[in-house]
This record gives structure tokens, C-alpha cells and sequence, in this order.
């Protein structure tokens, strides 16, 4: 009798499928794709018969998910290294963004940028991620702040995944920072009553994010920014307590936030908050390290409340310029305690949910995106417990191996 039809059947393989709680580990595991996804993931016992186009023989290695990476910021120009080096000296990141450096000096860059050359900066960063396993990227705009370099951003962004095997997902972060030398109420007026309808409407931006911070917007501001994202149909996230706690994790919750990210100030009502909405809490231990900040976000209160817990790189050009899903990772455990499991899920199925893609990626299950990542590996922990090489042997997005 003949099989079932597949296109790629990976047979003798090791699955960490991410299905239901931890990692879902099969044993001689046997994966099947067809028309670009999964058709089967689980053991060989009980795989039904498939008629193949191409069988990979997998010999022991790990298939886990492709992996996603749910907040970064990688389509700039223009390089901060001076500005780490002014930390190091003493100056704190917040006087520095106040005397006219930070998010400001890359914007002034990103500006004068025309689009190749945002497309080719962009790609070289993102090819550091596919390297890695990385088969969906979140791209934040937010280094514009106007209509026209927002938008050259987020087309920038939609392109990279016509240039690369990956899925992209935009966010418009207009209020990132007031636009150097503009007015604030105007400048707010612009985010909420032009561009959100008009970006929704284009379909350049899949959400919409917000700094809710001392040195950015506050609560109220955010407020009206959220607001105008879900009369445009939109979802938000946004950027919450990493400074300090402004009951942005709280606001974001409210507002049914795909996720709140940051976070090393968020209460204990911000947790709570979080849990009640469905809100991911999204770690970003590059801006952390890098930035040498003591607070660490509040894991423990996440876990007894039930957040789900995200890991992604940050990936920006002055508090997180780290262009590693994996060593992001391996910080999530060392600085701020997740367990390998935590951090997995946290690259994976949790990082889905912080995009709502849940249904799509994120785990090795019948119906999702053939998104896949292949390690040569004894053990799934040495993905996040060594810097250095990858230990990458192929990526699959879509159903096509690379
Ligand atoms: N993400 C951000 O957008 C800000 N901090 C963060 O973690 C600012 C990034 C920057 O310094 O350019
Ligand atoms: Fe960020």
C-alpha cells in the first residue's frame, strides 16, 4: 500500500516538538512535510507509512523548532560604539539619551540613510540571526520618528523577508522618542491620528509598540497611543519598566498587549496583570548587559503567576547591540535564572505568542509552518550553554531545507 504523500520526511531524528508544557522531547522522532508544513511530528512507532520526495536520514540529531526572534530593532544605520564607551566612563544611558545621543543619534543616521542601504545593513544582521536557527523576526520601526523614515523602515523591514528564507513581522514604534527638535503634542498627534490609521491601512505594520519610560512617554501618552492601535485594528506591545516602574506592564495588560518586554521593574501587580490578559513577558537580557543594570526582572512572581517568559535580542544599536538569539539565551539563564527549558520555550513557542503567531510557528506540530532548526548536538542544552560556534546544521523555513 502506498504512504502518504511528503515532500521532506526527516527520519532517526531527535524532536523537541514544544507541544503542551516542556520541551516535548520524541526519541527516534520522524517529521513530515508537505506544501510547506508539518504533517507529522512524533514517534516512529506510531508514524503512519510516507511516500517521500526526500528522506533526510537525521542520525540523532535535534530538531526543534525554527526559532523566533520577537523584538528587535534591526533595520539603522549609523554605529553608538562611542556611547558605550562614555558609559564605561561613567555617563548612564538616560543622560546620555537627554543630551541629545541614544535613540536621537540614530535617528539623525537612519534619516539620511536611503533604503538599499538600510536593506543591506539589515541583511547582514539578520543573516548573524538565520545563522543561529532563526526562522521568524519581529522588526520594530522607531528610528524615523516621521512619516517618511518610518515608513522607509517597516518597507525596509517587509523586505527582508523577501530577500531571506524567514517570516517577518513589523511593528510601527513611532513613539519610541519625540523626534529631535519636535514638538510633543504635535509629534503625538502625528503617531495616533495619521500614521497608526494610515500604516494599518497599508498593511506596513502588523503592531504597535511604545516606550512607556521616564526618558520616553508616560502612561498617558502610551494610553492614547494604545488606543489608537485598536481602533486601527492592531495589536500592541510595549516597552515597560526597564528603568523604571511606570505601571507600563499594568497598561500594556489592559490593552490586551501581545506582550510587555523589558520589565526588570515590573511589580508584582504588573505581573498579576500580565497573567489575567495573556500578556508575555518578553526578557531581554542583551539590554540588560549591556546597559551593566543591577534589577533583575521579576521571574519568580511571572512563574507563580503563570506569564509566559520570552527571550529575544533587542537587537538595536545602542542598549542591545547583540545580533545572537542564542547568546541572549544563555544571559536569560546566567543573569536572570531561566531554566534551558524556560529559555527554549522562551525562542519558540513563547516568542510566537508575543507575536500572536501561535497557531503558526512555534512548535513541531501537524498544520504549523514547516519552520525548522537541525543541531548537531548530544543535548539540547548545549545550544544555550556555550558561546561560540553555531552548532546549527540546517534551518528549514516553509519546507525548504538551507
Ligand atoms: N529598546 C528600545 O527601543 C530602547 N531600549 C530598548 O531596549 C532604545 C534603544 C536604543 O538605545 O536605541
Ligand atoms: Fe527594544
Amino acid at each position: 500500500m502506498a504512504g502518504l504523500p511528503a515532500d521532506l520526511l526527516f527520519e532517526g531524528a531527535r524532536l523537541a516538538t514544544m507541544a503542551g508544557p516542556g520541551l516535548g522531547v520524541v526519541e527516534d522522532g520522524v517529521l513530515a512535510v508537505r506544501d510547506g508544513r508539518i504533517v507529522y511530528a512524533g514517534t516512529r512507532d506510531t508514524a503512519p507509512a510516507f511516500e517521500a520526495a526526500h528522506r533526510v536520514p537525521c542520525d540523532g540529531l535535534w530538531i526543534t523548532p525554527g526559532l523566533v526572534d520577537c523584538h528587535t530593532h534591526l533595520v539603522f544605520a549609523g554605529d553608538r560604539s562611542e556611547e558605550f564607551a562614555r558609559r564605561l566612563a561613567g555617563e548612564s544611558y538616560a543622560e546620555i539619551a537627554r543630551g541629545g545621543g541614544g535613540i536621537a543619534s540614530t535617528v539623525r543616521a537612519t534619516r539620511a540613510a536611503d533604503e538599499a542601504t538600510l536593506l543591506a545593513l539589515g541583511l547582514k544582521r539578520l543573516d548573524a540571526l538565520l545563522a543561529e536557527g532563526v526562522t521568524t523576526i519581529e522588526v520594530k520601526s522607531g528610528y524615523g520618528l516621521d512619516e517618511e523614515t518610518e515608513r522607509r523602515q517597516l518597507r525596509v523591514a517587509r523586505a527582508l523577508g523577501a530577500h531571506r528564507a524567514v517570516a517577518v513581522r513589523t511593528t510601527y514604534l513611532g513613539a519610541h522618542a519625540v523626534p529631535p527638535g519636535g514638538d510633543r503634542a504635535a509629534y503625538l498627534d502625528l503617531v495616533c491620528d495619521r500614521m497608526i490609521p494610515a500604516l494599518a491601512a497599508e498593511g506596513l505594520a502588523d503592531a504597535v509598540d511604545v516606550f512607556q519610560e521616564g526618558i520616553a512617554f508616560s502612561a498617558q501618552e502610551c494610553t492614547r497611543v494604545f488606543s489608537a492601535a485598536r481602533a486601527a485594528g492592531l495589536p500592541v506591545k510595549s516597552h515597560a519598566e526597564q528603568l523604571s516602574d511606570s505601571g507600563g506592564a499594568a497598561l500594556a495588560a489592559r490593552f490586551g498587549a501581545l506582550s510587555a518586554d523589558h520589565l526588570e521593574y515590573c511589580s508584582a501587580e504588573g505581573a498579576a496583570a500580565m497573567a489575567q490578559a495573556g500578556t508575555v513577558a518578553v526578557l531581554l537580557p542583551g539590554a540588560f548587559l549591556m546597559l551593566n543594570e543591577a534589577r533583575k526582572p521579576p521571574i519568580a512572581s511571572f512563574r507563580a503567576a503563570g506569564v509566559r517568559l520570552a527571550v529575544a535580542t533587542d537587537l538595536n544599536p545602542g542598549s542591545s547591540p547583540i545580533a545572537s538569539l542564542r547568546v541572549s539565551a544563555t544571559l536569560a539563564c546566567v543573569l536572570f535564572g531561566m531554566t534551558v527549558e524556560e529559555a527554549w520555550r522562551g525562542m519558540t513557542i513563547n516568542a510566537a505568542h508575543a507575536l500572536g503567531l501561535q497557531d503558526r510557528v512555534g512548535s513541531l506540530e501537524p498544520g504549523k509552518r514547516a519552520d525548522l532548526a537541525i543541531w548537531s548536538v548530544d543535548h539540547l542544552a548545549q545550544v544555550v550553554a556555550q558561546i561560540g560556534p553555531s552548532p546549527l546544521q540546517a534551518r528549514c523555513h516553509g519546507g525548504v531545507l538551507a
